[in-house]
């Protein structure tokens, strides 16, 4: 059932032994949306914890160590921050969720009662005015949490989800303390050196066609291991070769372990994603989409580029 803000602000107030869950593979608005609640309801009095969840990056997890619970026998509500759907509970639970907080459309309605907002950026935004409604403000540490999810989900202001209200929940976080200079360098402009010697690679071996308007990256399995890059170092990686400027299409190539390619497709509206990866068995969206195909890399990209060369007329 959906529920309105104030209802939601009721549960929180009348229970007490929360358990917060983040999604699986947890992001910045997961887990920043859900410290800065724990918190928030810390404050009030309330025993909660965060869920453990394995997927914690090193980049997040000095923010919300402090919240995550080891026994967790005893919270016995479980609510749910920025979870579209079952299949996206962390990784070893499972049961029934009370209230679920969430921006995401396609939310399933898994829980009790739901608070769903589907037209903000983040989950970030929503609990920023729910620990307002609960508590008269926020503490420049939640200001810090808040920041976090609501800059990470919206790429720092530059995705097609930011909105005016994106900007105004910023202001307010910035107003309440956040840390915005230090949390902008460490989530945008920091990279791991692993991550720098790979984009390295990438960029010295991209592949240019039609002045410029088609960009093929491959990214073989001994670029990754002579990069020393692993999975937190992979973040958003398809969206490299497509900066160069007059680019139209651009294709990212990943080489499997077993010697199979793993393909990512971006374009601007001017050229179909999906119809292209379709032809390969693959799926998305006009403007981002991907397949698996079972040739090496370099063959992969000679028919990649065979298709949108066709495409492109
Ligand atoms: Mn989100």
């Amino acid at each position: 059932m959906n529920i309105d803000i104030s209802r939601a602000a009721a549960i929180l107030r009348d229970g007490d032994g929360f358990l917060i869950l983040t999604h699986r593979r947890p992001d910045g608005d997961t887990l920043g949306s859900a410290a800065a609640l724990c918190s928030a309801l810390r404050r009030l009095g309330k025993r909660a914890v965060l869920c453990p969840n394995s997927g914690i990056t090193e980049k997040y997890a000095p923010f919300v160590s402090e919240y995550i619970g080891d026994d967790t026998s005893e919270y016995t509500i479980p609510v749910s921050v920025d979870i579209a759907g079952e299949n996206l509970f962390p990784l070893g639970w499972q049961g029934h969720v009370e209230l679920a907080i969430d921006h995401h459309p396609s939310n399933s309605g898994f829980a009790s009662e739901t608070l769903l907002w589907p037209d903000k950026a983040a989950c970030g935004e929503i609990v920023l005015e729910l620990i307002d409604l609960l508590c008269g403000g926020i503490t420049s540490k939640e200001a810090d949490l808040l920041y976090i999810a609501v800059s990470t989900d919206c790429g720092c202001f530059q995705y097609a989800n930011t909105r005016a209200d994106t900007f105004r929940s910023a202001a307010k976080l910035l107003e309440s303390g956040a840390d915005i200079q230090r949390l902008n360098k460490l989530l945008f402009r920091s990279v791991s050196p692993a991550r720098l010697r790979l984009e390295g690679m990438i960029y010295s071996t991209l592949r240019s066609y039609r002045d410029n308007a088609i960009n093929i990256a491959v990214i073989t399995a001994e670029m990754i291991q002579k990069s020393g890059a692993d999975g937190s170092d992979m973040d958003d990686i398809a969206a490299l070769p497509g900066r160069i400027a007059g680019n139209v299409v651009s294709v990212t190539i990943k080489e499997r372990t077993d010697g199979t390619s793993k393909v990512s497709l971006r374009s601007t509206d001017a050229l179909d994603s999906s119809a292209i990866c379709a032809i390969f068995g693959g799926g998305g969206h006009k403007m981002a989409a991907g397949c698996e195909m079972s040739c090496p890399p370099e063959e992969a990209a000679e028919k990649l580029l065979r298709e949108i060369e066709r495409a492109m007329g």
